[in-house]
């Protein structure tokens, strides 16, 4: 095969794959903003109904906190009714204590990426959702650029995609609920109308909270994960996942209630 060519061929196949994903994905049911546990079972359930989901991602590489497992040793725990969850992805767990199980945070994290690839949910990564859109107190969009441009500081402005529903599943700092409290003055669904923050540790107690947290929290914006404890004053619980995907799994069923799906 003639070199040119082939780079031609590689260089076009890409461009016109990926340019495709993206016109396709301009006007869309649902974004996720973040590639954690909690945004990955969300995209998979969505998807799985039947919406046109898009997940965005910052990193390179989607799975957010779970890759580290506890402290960087590559396990991490979930308790039973978690796991059964998990297994519907194929994730494999193993008896830890009762009630508990253990399994490998990178088989998870590629697990859960894949499994919401297979539904069907698109995943932009190296994307930055810098900003929301809002008309008339409705949140109806995101607004994204590449995360390079971001930490580069460069001046370039961003493009939109339009939604029907905006899941924050950024983790711990809740960056969407973030602009939508502090820059477009929203009132959301919680006791004091705006963020309480996050409080330390307690395992029980943050589990618990984080799936309780879970709610649509103003016209068209969910947060979901420790994004939803951050907003409502939950505690952290460490290296156990099951509040996350527990968390994932309420929020995909309050939004397709929403949606009609
Ligand atoms: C695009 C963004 C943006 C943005 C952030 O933190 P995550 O893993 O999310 P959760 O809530 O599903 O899971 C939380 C869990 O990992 C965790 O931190 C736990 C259990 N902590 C307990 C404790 O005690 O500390 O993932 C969020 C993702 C990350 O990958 C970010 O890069 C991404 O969101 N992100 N992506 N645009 N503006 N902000």
């Amino acid at each position: 095969m003639n070199e040119e060519i082939m780079e031609e061929t590689i260089s076009g196949a890409i461009v016109r794959s990926y340019f495709k994903k993206l016109t396709d994905n301009l006007a869309i049911d649902v974004a996720i903003v973040g590639a954690g546990p909690s945004g990955l079972v969300a995209a998979h359930d969505l998807a799985r109904r039947g919406l046109k989901v898009a997940v965005y991602e910052s990193k390179l590489a989607p799975g957010g906190g779970t890759w580290g497992g506890g402290m960087l040793m590559n396990e991490v725990v979930v308790q039973d009714d978690a796991a059964e969850i998990l297994a519907e992805f194929g994730i494999r767990t193993e008896p830890a204590a009762p009630g508990y199980r253990t399994l490998d945070s990178v088989e998870m994290a590629s697990g859960l990426i894949f499994g919401a690839r297979k539904a069907g949910a698109v995943i932009f990564n190296a994307v930055r959702v810098e900003d929301v859109v809002m008309h008339d107190g409705v949140v109806g969009g995101v607004v994204i650029n590449w995360n390079p441009v971001a930490r580069l500081e460069m001046h370039v402005d961003p493009l939109v995609v339009t939604t029907r529903a905006l899941i924050d599943g950024t983790g711990h700092p809740s960056e969407i609920v973030n602009k939508v409290v502090h820059k477009a003055g929203v009132a959301i669904d919680s006791p004091t109308g705006g963020i309480l923050g996050e409080k330390p540790m307690w395992m029980e107690d943050g589990e618990r909270t984080t799936v309780l947290n879970t709610k649509k929290l103003c016209p068209g914006l969910y947060a979901s994960g420790m994004a939803a404890n951050n907003v409502q004053g939950g505690f952290r619980m460490g290296p156990i996942f099951g509040g996350m995907i527990k968390s994932g799994r309420k929020v995909a069923e309050l939004v397709a209630k929403d949606l009609g799906a």
